[in-house]
């Protein structure tokens, strides 16, 4: 039994290292180097390359190295029937929580404004809004929704979720599925993408849903390029609709130098960094994954192959 690691952004050392400094005995190779292909029972990918999975026959398991599985599950080569896990950290909850927050105070206090005046020598001081002006809308009331839910209410902001399943949470309104989807974007002011990116999100952020939302709302997507329809964005901002967008994650990424985001005023652009996870903190945990495979026990943070996440 042995562990693979592939991924293919010059992270494989560092990911390799950290097992070893942590679990200096663990049968753990990089896809790169010479590995005995028939005693992998884990693989653990990052937008692996496709059909990379397919040479290791005793597979038990593909495990994200991060929160989501997109990239795993739009890999039809890969063998059928593998657990397949992902990556649940309070330090990637945490992360996030913080991004988000950075993300809401520069919009609410123009600081990206005042960062082009300071371009200009220009001393304009603009009206701002307050904490408490604002409702923030997440997407997606999962385990890195909820943190964030957590974190901005901690901070006395309104804060509303929305989540595929019911919920009850005794501090939170958390809308459902299609029939609580409308009155949830009407209230939102700020709107946070967290959403897993599966057939039933991919395009979820379009013209018809960002419609629904109050007038000059903000929109921040932190979950998948993949959900927003990327020429959408533009015209709703121009036409006031959406005062505005902070970015992290891209249909293509990197996001290419000619794509008009980047010159877009009313456009932040972070390249996929909101929260990144962190192997110190997450090589526990996948350890623990491979015991359970060689134990034969039940897997943790196990993704559901029906719902795609
Ligand atoms: P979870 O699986 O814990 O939460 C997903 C949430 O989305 C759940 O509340 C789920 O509802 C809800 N959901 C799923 N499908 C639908 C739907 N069709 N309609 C309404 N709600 C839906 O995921 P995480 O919180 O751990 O992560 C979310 C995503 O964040 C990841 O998949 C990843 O893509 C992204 N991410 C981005 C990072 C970055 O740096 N930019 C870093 C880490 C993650 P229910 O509760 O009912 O199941
Ligand atoms: C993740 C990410 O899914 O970093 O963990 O995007």
């Amino acid at each position: 039994m042995a562990i693979v690691l592939i991924r293919q952004d010059g992270k494989l050392d560092l990911w390799k290292n950290t097992f070893l400094q942590q679990f200096p005995e663990l049968p753990v190779y990089h896809y790169k180097e010479a590995h005995p292909e028939e005693e992998i029972t884990m693989a653990i990918v990052w937008k692996h390359p496709e059909g990379s999975l397919t040479k290791y026959p005793n597979l038990a398991c593909i495990a994200s190295f991060g929160a989501g599985v997109d990239f795993i599950m739009e890999d039809t080569s890969r063998p059928q029937n593998v657990d397949i896990t992902r990556v649940i950290d309070p330090a990637l909850a945490a992360d996030m929580s913080e991004y988000v927050l950075a993300a809401i105070l520069g919009y609410l206090k123009n600081m990206d404004l005042y960062s082009h005046d300071q371009d200009l020598s220009s001393w304009e001081p603009k009206p701002y809004t307050r904490i408490s002006d604002h409702t923030v809308g997440i997407m997606g009331a999962g385990t890195l929704g909820m943190a964030l839910a957590t974190s901005l209410s901690q901070l006395g902001m309104k804060v509303i979720g929305w989540s595929r399943s019911p919920k009850k949470e005794k501090a939170l309104k958390i809308y459902d599925g299609t029939a609580g989807k409308v009155e949830f974007l009407h209230k939102s002011t700020i709107l946070v993408c967290l959403l897993p990116l599966t057939n039933t999100t991919k395009g979820i952020l379009n013209k018809e849903t960002l419609s629904h939302l109050p007038s000059g709302a903000y929109l921040i997507n932190v979950a998948r390029g993949g959900h927003l329809v990327e020429e959408d964005l533009i015209p709703l901002i121009d036409s006031g609709q959406l005062s505005g967008a902070c970015l992290d994650v891209f249909q293509e990424e990197p996001l290419p130098t000619e794509h008009p985001f980047w010159k877009h005023p009313g456009i932040k652009i972070t390249p996929h960094v909101a929260s990144v996870s962190d192997p110190a903190s997450v090589v526990p945990q996948l350890v623990e994954n491979y015991r359970r495979i060689c134990d034969k026990e039940p897997l943790l943070h196990l993704v559901d192959p029906q719902k795609g996440y």
